[in-house]
This record gives structure tokens, sequence and C-alpha cells, in this order.
């Protein structure tokens, strides 16, 4: 009997073919649970990373995990025996959203290649009972519920037998760890997602959608991932959950370093502590304080914690960089905030005429990042563009300081989930052409030799042809939408920000849709796909969407071009969305305001599974368009050069732009007769008013340039022969932007961990 049906006899003595979907999960995870659990974990190794992060995006983890453990394809054709599909088994799983984007989804590749790479480190956060939050559509409007997603029995959370109390003003609360496996492709050793909870949490207390009290913390501090800090009830409890986090994974480091056989005065030995943000930076003052508990003198502490913290910056968007009122964090942790001020006090002292790099400001507000780059070993941005951002505007008076503090670490995303797992035809399609080391090393440039290869190019086309039909079906499951899968398709899929420019593609779609009216058909029918959520506070973000709703319907309704376009917009884009979009997708669309977007990571899993790049030369997008060059990858508009001096000089004038005509058609048409009659007046003619009055994020400014270039584009796909050719130099050349080799840069010059 194979082990799926001794689990599948023991759990509910039955077989594998009188099993639900439900029972056959339920027991493929416990098979997954007992097989990680055999593996040891990295803690013989001396020393160890933390990688404390607020968020960790991990997706579902149950053919994840099958693939690493490399049962995965045993399993799938013993489900198949019995007729049983694993594609509708692992539907079963709920996806945990610990993650709002980008910076969570990073965390998650990085704790993938951590282990695969066989290196001893583990991520540390949160456990959120309800995550950030569904989106759900009605009305054309966004809605927010809480999103369950721990089921008690059936999800990959182990109760550990630890805890540790976090003293907070005038009471303590109790953090009860939980730990998820996280396994190496082919890997013999585990390592761990560390993620505290509260011991005294309260679901109940959540109301309509995502409603709770927010001053109740002792009952509320795990229940969600950034619930809206819009007010100032909402930001006190981001500070009691950072600090949470921090304190009670300080605690694991340390007790973890002294079982490793650390004296704590060689702490740096034994452990280095990875900050993704400024969100776990109080984990500064939180090590010092407890090290001075435990004996060793303030100097010395000072001295170990400026050798074990590093930090990453993954925005240079000034609201996002973390600035805390002293007189709210006396109020909540008065027990850091004296090393805080002595903190800021001997910076000062030893960098008095560098006024820009204080920890303390002049309204008495503390500043994390300054606080973390002036007692941390190393500072990194995520791409080559973003940390030459970082010195030479951002963060420049730091980098006069300490220059030998800054690198840069182009992100990365791991092969296991985003080809091996999200498009296995290419992956087995890949084995074949250039055989099976790229699943180990990367390397796809074998690949590029078949460019002008016609049978490759025709199996390309079979395997974009069949990802696309996958998608379809998918959509008519998830969301009930009808689409045509012989048509171009053209996605934009990340958080909804002004600075990603969705309301770029916006106009673009504004302008396709009366271009067809005019009576020019394209020859391929284009699906523009939109997915993303809007912070709840984010009142422009909401209404882009809105506007894009508006549109949908519109277009769907017309029946002079309802056969030549059609906007999708995607409830509640997960990871699980993604792993079926970017294996369908022909056109990516990385638009953002260049200088603004730090880094991307949609970009290069788009680029890996056979997309052409439309972009901004922004972010990773820059090494993109550098490795695949202009023959392959679409760029246009404004260099991050210009963009600063016009922020700097006020250069940007949106009425300079709006008057042209055809910005002026446009951008009109937002709140024109059409749209206000399938929409919301007031919505829509806000949105009108940002960009026309405000557009800060200079939408304006490149859209001439970006419906040429698209309009190119999709001429371009007409030829397949090339386009397909093109799809082999960017898959070909996508091997850069491994996370492997990126968790390999950073152990190179940050960790310095023993490997294997
Ligand atoms: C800060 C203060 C108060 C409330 C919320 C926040 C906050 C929350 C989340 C600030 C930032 C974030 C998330 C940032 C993020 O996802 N950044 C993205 O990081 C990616 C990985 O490096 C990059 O690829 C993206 O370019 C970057 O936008």
């Amino acid at each position: 009997m194979s082990s799926l049906q001794t689990y599948v006899k023991d759990k509910f003595n039955q077989t594998i073919k009188e099993s639900s979907d439900a029972e056959l999960y339920s027991a493929l995870l416990e098979m997954v649970h007992d097989k990680s659990r055999e593996l040891p974990t990295n803690d013989d190794k001396k020393r160890k990373l933390y990688y404390f992060s607020a968020e960790f995006l991990i997706g579902k983890l149950l053919s994840n995990n099958l693939l690493n453990l490399g049962i995965y394809d045993d399993v799938k054709a013993e489900l198949a025996k019995y007729g049983k599909d694993i594609t509708d088994i692992e539907q079963v799983e709920n996806e945990p959203s610990l993650g709002n984007g980008g910076l969570g989804r990073l965390a998650a590749c990085f704790l993938d290649s951590i282990s695969t790479l066989g290196l001893n480190g583990d991520g540390v956060g949160l456990n959120y009972h309800f995550g950030l939050f569904r989106q759900l559509f009605k009305d054309k409007l966004q809605f927010t519920d809480k999103d369950e997603w721990i089921t008690g029995e059936d999800d990959w959370l182990v109760r550990s037998q630890t805890s540790y109390t976090v003293p907070f003003n005038n009471f303590e609360l109790s953090a009860d760890l939980y730990d998820i496996d996280v396994l190496g492709y082919q890997q013999d050793t585990r390592n761990r997602l560390r993620l505290f909870d509260l011991s005294t949490i309260n679901e109940g207390i959540v109301g309509d959608g995502i409603n709770f009290d927010k001053k109740d913390v002792i009952q509320n501090l795990t229940l969600f991932l950034y619930p809206d800090d819009s007010d100032h009830d909402g930001q006190m409890l981001r500070i009691f959950q950072q600090y949470f986090m921090v304190s009670a994974g300080a605690q694991l480091v340390l007790d973890e370093a002294v079982e490793r056989g650390s004296n704590l005065h060689d702490l740096a030995d034994y452990a280095v502590v990875q900050i993704n943000d400024t969100h776990p930076a109080l984990v500064i003052p939180e090590l010092i304080r407890l090290l001075t508990e435990r004996g060793i003198e303030f100097d010395e502490a000072v001295h170990i914690v400026e050798n074990t913290v590093a930090f990453t910056n993954h925005t240079i968007l000034s609201e996002a960089l973390e600035k805390w009122a002293m007189s709210d964090l006396e109020r909540i942790v008065p027990h850091i905030t004296p090393i805080i001020r002595e903190l800021d006090r001997r910076m000062k002292e030893k960098y008095p005429q560098h006024p820009y790099t204080n920890i303390i400001d002049l309204q008495d507000r503390a500043h994390m990042a300054s606080m973390s780059i002036h007692y941390g070993f190393s500072v990194n941005g995520v791409a080559a563009l973003h940390t030459d951002i970082l010195k030479s505007s951002e963060l420049r008076a730091f980098y006069e300081i300490y220059p030998e503090k800054f690198n840069n670490k182009t992100n990365g995303i791991t092969f296991r989930r985003w080809i091996m797992d999200s498009n296995p035809e290419l992956a087995m399609f890949l084995d074949k052409q250039i055989g099976k080391s790229w699943r180990t090393d990367s390397d796809l440039s074998k690949f590029l030799k078949f460019k002008d290869n016609k049978k490759v190019q025709k199996a390309l086309q079979d395997i974009k042809q069949d990802n696309k039909q996958r998608l379809v079906d998918y959509l008519e499951e998830r969301q009930g939408i009808k689409v045509n899968p012989n048509s171009i398709f053209d996605t934009q899929i990340k958080r909804i920000h002004e600075y990603k420019r969705q309301q770029m593609l916006l106009l673009y779609a504004i302008h396709k849709y009366k271009d067809i009216k005019a009576g020019n058909v394209p020859q391929t029918p284009l699906i523009i796909f939109l997915g993303g959520k809007a912070a709840p506070a984010y009142t422009t973000a909401q209404n882009i969407l809105h506007a894009f709703l508006t549109l949908a319907e519109i277009v769907d309704g017309d029946k002079d071009v309802n056969e030549h376009l059609q906007i999708v917009v995607l409830e509640n884009y997960d990871v699980s969305y993604a792993e079926k979009l970017i294996p369908a997708t022909d056109i990516s669309e990385q638009i953002s305001l260049a200088s603004k977007e730090a880094s991307g990571t949609g970009n290069m899993k788009f680029m890996l599974n056979g997309a052409v790049t439309l972009g901004t030369l922004d972010g990773a997008t820059v090494e993109i368009n550098q490795l695949v060059g202009d023959d392959n990858s679409y760029i246009f508009g404004k260099h991050s050069n210009d963009i600063i001096s016009l922020y700097e000089t006020n250069g940007y004038n949106p009425q300079d732009y709006y008057q042209t005509p055809e910005i002026k058609e446009l951008v009109d048409f937002i709140n024109g007769e059409e749209m206000v009659a399938h929409g919301h007046k007031d919505h829509l003619d806000s949105l009108y008013h940002e960009i026309v009055s405000k557009d800060f994020f200079m939408t304006m400014i490149d859209i001439i340039e970006y419906i040429k270039v698209k309009e190119d584009m999709l001429e371009d796909y007409e030829d397949q022969s090339h386009w397909t050719s093109m799809v082999v130099e960017n898959i070909g050349r996508a091997g850069y932007f491994s996370s492997d080799r990126t968790i390999g840069d950073y152990n190179r010059d940050i960790w310095h961990l023993e490997s294997k």
C-alpha cells in the first residue's frame, strides 16, 4: 500500500477512491507534515539568520511542499489512478493572506531559497488570524471582509512549546509561537517560519467586514495585518504589533543563540537579524534592552547589536518611511524609549554635521530608517537603480557617513513556485530542450539557441495557449467570467497605487475602446486583466478600481467592441490567482513612474513565463531591459533622473499636459456621460479631479508614448514567429532573477552563513 493510501485508511478508514477532495487534502497534509518533521533543522550550524518581517505572503503550500519533497509526480499519478485530480485537491487549501504585496511575497521566496541552499535561517513574524482582507466587488466598488484561513485542523501551523511574555506600559501580553516548516527543493534539512500569536486573541470581536475595536489590543493584536492606519488608533495598534513581534522574536534569537553555544557577548557570531523594511526596526532597542537585562553593559550591548542587525529598504515613498512620535512610544513601550533617546544622543554627538540623519527629529518623532542605518551594519536596496537612488538622493546623507554599509541586492523569485509549480508544462519542455540542471542552478541560457527554431516556437505557442485555457476555466469557476482564450492577454497585477499608474492603463483602455468604436478593429482581440487590492483608506485607489469596473461593464455591453476588447477586473487578487495569470500572459505591464518602484518582482515572474515586458525604466525592469535588450522589451517614458529633477524643481504642471487634445479626450471620458451612466458620479469626478489638478505621479507625462509603444507591440504580436523569438530571449535570460542567486548574494556579502 502506498503511503497516501495508508494515511487515508488510518484517518478515514476508506480508500482514495471513496474519499472526497477535502479528505484527500487532509490526508496529504498529514503525510507531508510527517515527512517534513523527519527532516532535521539546520540548528546544528553555529550561525543562524533570522529574517524579521511583518509579512510573509507564502501562498498555498501543499503542491509546493510535495514538489520540494520530490513526490509531487508520484502523488499526482497515484491520485489519477483513482480518478482524482490533484489540482482539485489543491483548491481545498485556504491561502493565508499574510502580506500586502511585493515585500511579503519576497520574504516567502527568500525562505524557499534559504532552505533550498541548505542555509540555517528562519523567518520571524506574526500569525494574523484574518490576514490583510478579502476583497469583494459589489456595485462596482471594493468591499472588504475578514479572510479566514486558519481551520484549526487542516493548516500548516504547528503549535510549539514556546511562549514569551511581552511587556507593555501597564500590562503584559503572552506571545505563543507557531511554526510552519519551510522545505527546500531536494534538501534533506528544513527551516521554519516562526509566527507569534497573541494568547488572549478573540476572533469574536470582529463585527461587520473588518471592523473591530482598535483599542482593545489585549484581544485584537494579531487579528489583522496592518489594519487601517489612517487614524491614530490604527497607528497605535501598529506600534503594539511591531513591538510584540520584535520583543518575542528577540527573546527567541537570544534563547536559541545560547542553546547553540553563545555566551551573548559573542551573539554576532551566532545570529544575524535581517530586518525587512523598517517594520521590525524596534528590534534594535529591544535587543539592547534584553542584553542589558541579561547582564551586559549598555555600551557593549549597543556594539553587539550593531554587528547583528542588517536592514533592507524597499521603498523611497516618504509616507512609507516610518516615524513614530516619541510621546506615543512613551505611552506604549516606555521601557525602550530611553534607549532610543540614548541612541539618538550618541549619533548626534558623533555626527553633529549630519542633522538629516537624526533619529529623533525636531518634532520629537523617531525615524525607524535612521535608527536602522546608524545601528545596523548593512543597508541594501532591492534593485540596482533603487540602490543608486538611495545613495544619491533619498539616503544620501547616510551614504556620506557610511559608504561601506550600502550594498545592492537585486530581488529574485523562487523558480519552484513561479515556474515548476505554476507552469509545469513549460518546466517540462525546458527539461526536454536543455536538460534538468536549470532546476537547481537556475541557468536557462542554453535555451537561447532555440530562438529561431520553428519547432520550439510552435511548442511554446501551444504551451501559452494551454495556460490561457487553464486561466479561462479558472476565471469562469472563480468569478463566473467568460473570456476568449484566442486573445492577447495583457496583465497588470499588483497593489493599486497611483505610483504604479493603473490609471494610465485605464486611459489606454479608454483609448482602445474609442479607437475600436471608430472602426479600427484589431486583428486579434485584446483582454486587459487588472488585479489588485486597494487600501481601505486610500480613496484614489478605490476610485481607480471603480473606474475600471465601470469601463469593463461599458465595454462588455457594447456589441461593436466586445468581440475585440474585454476588461477583466480580478476579484481578490492573490498568490493563487498570480500562479494562473502569469503563465497565461503575453504582455507584462510594468508602467510605474520611473524612480518610484523599488524593484518589482512580478516583472521577473512574467519574464520567466514568457511574457514580454511593456514598461518604464524603473526598479528591476531596468535590469530586465539590460538583459534582453531593446529588441526584446518595450520601453517608454521619462527616465528616473528627469523625474527626480521635476520633483525637486516642482516642474510638473498637469494642466500643461491635460490641454493636449488627445489627452484631454481620454481624461474627460473618466467622468463623462457614458461612465457616469454606469458608475458613481462622485467617485468618477474625484478621480478626474485628482488627475487633472494633482496627478502627483505624472500619468499624463508618459501617456502618449505609452499608447504608441503599446500599439506597436500589439502589431508585433501578429508576427508570431518574431514574437516567440522574443519569448525565448526572455525565458533564456531570466536565470539572473532566481531568488537562489539573490540569497547567495545576501549570504556572501551580509550573512556569512555556513553553506552545506
Ligand atoms: C508603512 C507604514 C504604515 C503602514 C504601512 C506601511 C507599509 C506597509 C507595507 C509600507 C510598505 C509596505 C510594503 C511595501 C512593499 O511591498 N514594497 C515592495 O517591495 C518589493 C520587494 O522588495 C519591491 O519589489 C516593490 O517594488 C516594493 O514596492
